[in-house]
C-alpha cells in the first residue's frame, strides 16, 4: 500500500482502536510525508490524552548484572565486558528510600528492574514486599523482571503491583539476530500471562538495533495486534554501551525516530507512549518533537537501570520551556 492509500486526514484520528492492522498499512503510514505523519500523530494524541501532560516514571535497577540472558543491547549480560558488576538484590528500606526520593522530585510511577531471566521464588517475595513500601508511598508500582508463569504474575498483582514491563524489544523477524537465549513466543508468553492476572501492561522496544524500517512497522504492529493494546508504550533509543555487540550499531536518522513514535501514536491511541532509553543524548528540540509526535511520558531521575539519564534539572526545565506539565497518576485523578 502506498502512503497516498492511507487516510492522512485529522478526520482519520476519530477512527476506533483497531487490532487488525496489516504491515502495508503500518508501513504506509511510516511513508507519509513527515508534517502529515506529525499532524496525524497529534491529532489523534489531542482526541485521546490531555494535549500538555507528561506521564512521569523514575527507574530504579533493584538487582544489577549478571544476567544470563545474552541480549546484545544490554549492558547486564553476563555475556558481555561491560564493566557492569553482578549485584545482590537490593533490600526493602533501600528501594523505598529511593522511591520516596523520586516521590518528592516529582515521579508519580516507580519502576523496578531487575536483571533476570525469570524472578526465583525467595527473591520475588522481597520483591512483593518492595511493591508494598512503594505503593504505601501513593506511588504507582511497575517491575521489570524477565519472563513470568501465570502464577508469579498473580503473586505479584495480589502484592498491589500496576504495571509490568516486558518488551517485544524489534520484530519477530529480527530478533533472532539480537537475542537467542529467549524465544519472542516466550515473550509474547509472558505478556499473556500479564494480561491475565489482571496487570497492566507495558510493551515496547528498542530503535537503533541495526534494524530496517520493515522491522520497525512488523514491531509496532505486533505491539497493536494484541488483544488489548499496552497501557504504557516505551519506545528506546538504542543506548550504545561499550563491550556489548552494539557498541557501534549505525546511528538512528532522528526523524525515523520521531516517525516511529508517531506511527505508535496512531496506531495505540490510548496508550501512553514513553519516549524511554536515549534520551540524555537528545536535543531539546529532538525531544519536543518527539511530544509532538504523541509522546506523552518520559523516565525521569538521573539514571535509567545501569546508563545515564537526563539530570531532573534539565528535565524540568524542558517541561517548563515546552508549557508541558506532570500528569497526576490515575489514583489520584480519581480522588482516591
Ligand atoms: N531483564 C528484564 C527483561 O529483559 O525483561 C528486565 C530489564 S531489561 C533491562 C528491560 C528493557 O530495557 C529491555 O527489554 C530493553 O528494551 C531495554 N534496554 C536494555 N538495554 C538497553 C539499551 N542499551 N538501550 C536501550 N534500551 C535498553
Ligand atoms: C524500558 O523499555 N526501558 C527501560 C525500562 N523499560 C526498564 C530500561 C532502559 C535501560 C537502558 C540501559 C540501562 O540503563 O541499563
Ligand atoms: Fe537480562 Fe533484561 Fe538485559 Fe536481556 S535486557 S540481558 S534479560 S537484563
Amino acid at each position: 500500500m502506498s502512503a497516498a492509500m492511507i487516510d492522512a486526514s485529522p478526520g482519520a484520528a476519530d477512527q476506533a482502536a483497531r487490532h487488525d492492522w496489516s504491515l502495508e498499512e503500518v508501513s504506509a503510514l511510516f511513508a507519509l510525508p513527515f508534517m502529515d505523519l506529525i499532524l496525524l500523530a497529534q491529532t489523534v494524541h489531542r482526541r485521546h490524552h490531555a494535549a500538555n501532560a507528561v506521564q512521569m516514571s523514575t527507574l530504579l535497577s533493584i538487582k544489577t548484572g549478571a544476567c544470563p540472558e545474552d541480549c546484545a543491547y544490554c549492558p547486564q549480560s553476563v555475556h558481555y565486558a561491560t564493566g557492569v558488576g553482578r549485584e545482590a538484590l537490593l533490600e526493602v528500606a533501600a528501594v523505598r528510600e529511593h522511591a520516596a526520593r523520586a516521590r518528592a522530585a516529582g515521579a508519580t510511577r516507580f519502576c523496578m528492574g531487575a536483571a533476570y531471566r525469570s524472578p526465583r521464588g525467595r527473591d520475588l517475595e522481597v520483591i512483593v514486599a518492595m511493591i508494598r513500601a512503594v505503593r504505601e508511598l501513593g506511588l504507582e508500582s511497575c517491575a521489570t523482571l524477565g519472563m513470568l508463569s501465570a502464577g508469579q504474575a498473580q503473586q505479584l498483582k495480589a502484592a498491589g503491583l500496576d504495571y509490568y514491563n516486558h518488551n517485544l524489544d524489534t520484530s519477530a523477524e529480527f530478533y533472532g539476530e539480537i537475542i537467542h537465549t529467549r524465544t519472542y513466543q516466550e515473550r509474547l508468553d509472558t505478556l499473556a500471562a500479564v494480561r491475565a492476572a489482571g496487570l497492566k501492561v507495558c510493551c515496547g522496544g528498542i530503535i537503533g538495533m541495526g534494524e530496517s524500517l520493515r522491522d520497525r512497522a512488523q514491531l509496532l504492529r505486533t505491539l497493536a495486534n494484541l488483544p488489548e493494546h499496552p497501557e504504557s508504550v516505551p519506545i528506546n533509543r538504542l543506548v550504545k554501551v561499550p563491550g556489548t555487540p552494539l557498541a557501534d550499531a549505525p546511528e538512528v536518522d532522528p526523524f525515523d525516530f520521531v516517525r516511529t513514535i508517531a506511527v505508535a501514536r496512531v496506531l495505540m491511541p490510548g496508550a501512553h507512549v514513553r519516549l524511554s532509553a536515549g534520551r540524555e543524548s537528545m536535543s531539546d528540540e529532538l525531544q519536543a518533537l518527539c511530544f509532538l509526535a504523541g509522546a506523552n511520558s518520559i523516565f525521569y531521575g538521573e539514571k535509567l537501570l545501569t546508563t545515564g539519564n537526563p539530570d531532573v534539572a534539565r528535565d524540568r526545565a524542558l517541561l517548563q520551556r515546552l508549557g508541558l506539565t506532570p500528569l497526576p497518576h490515575e489514583a489520584a485523578s480519581a480522588g482516591a
